[in-house]
């Protein structure tokens, strides 16, 4: 599948303002600083419609894009900001939620992972809450350029190490550098196969 258009549309703070168009949706979620917004550039070919920044916190609403006319992808604020307020981890926690258990036309979501950490406690939780609640989703680790694939290999075995227990079919992991445009048409491709097995009603 061919980008050939991709647009900013909404920052929402809220589920209840986010776009009604019933498009295929996507979303992106993960430890701030982890490259979502990168990530999502990377697909999109864009160099900066979704910002980014060297400091952990910079996105801080649901900002929906427009691809092709016909479908978003979702850019998340990143949860495990060490420096921010008990209040705005609350605030978080009930935008997050409200989006990923009520957003209907929400495909699937992907969990990002840097693939220089070991599981940590703050992502495994996520993942398993999004098991708990029967949602979709998928892992994409981050910033491969940064590793040598052997030691990537071992962060990837510890993780399905970690999940083997939970899951009966482990989920979908794709690896991805958003510098190094690593992993792209893999992932493009796989949202073309799930909008495929999800036709509109
Ligand atoms: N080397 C390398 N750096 C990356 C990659 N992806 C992102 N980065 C860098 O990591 C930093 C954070 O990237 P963002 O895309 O802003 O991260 P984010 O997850 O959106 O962060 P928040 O919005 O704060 O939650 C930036 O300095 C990026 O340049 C990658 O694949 N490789
Ligand atoms: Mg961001």
């Amino acid at each position: 599948m061919n980008v050939t258009r991709s647009e900013f549309v909404t920052s929402s703070s809220e589920v209840s303002q986010c776009p009604p168009a019933r498009l295929p949706e996507f979303a992106f979620i993960g430890r701030s600083n982890v490259g979502k917004s990168s990530l999502i550039n990377m697909l999109m070919n864009r160099k900066d419609l979704a910002h980014t920044s060297t400091q952990p916190g910079k996105t801080q609403t649901i900002n929906h894009y427009k691809v092709n006319n016909a479908w978003f992808l979702v850019d998340l604020p990143g949860y495990g900001y060490a420096r921010a307020s008990r209040s705005a981890r609350q605030q978080w926690g009930e935008m997050i939620e409200g989006y990923l258990t009520q957003r209907t036309q929400l495909l699937i979501t992907f969990v990002l992972i840097d693939c220089r950490l070991e599981p940590q406690p703050i992502d495994l939780d996520f993942v398993h809450w999004m098991g708990e609640q029967q949602l979709p989703f998928a892992m994409v680790f981050t910033k491969v350029d940064k590793l040598k694939q052997t030691e990537f290999a071992r962060t990837r075995k510890l993780w399905e190490e970690e999940l083997k227990d939970d899951w009966e079919e482990l989920p979908l992991m794709f690896a991805t550098s958003a510098e190094k445009k690593t992993g792209r048409d893999k992932l493009v491709d796989y949202l073309e196969h799930v909008m495929k097995a999800h036709p509109p009603s």
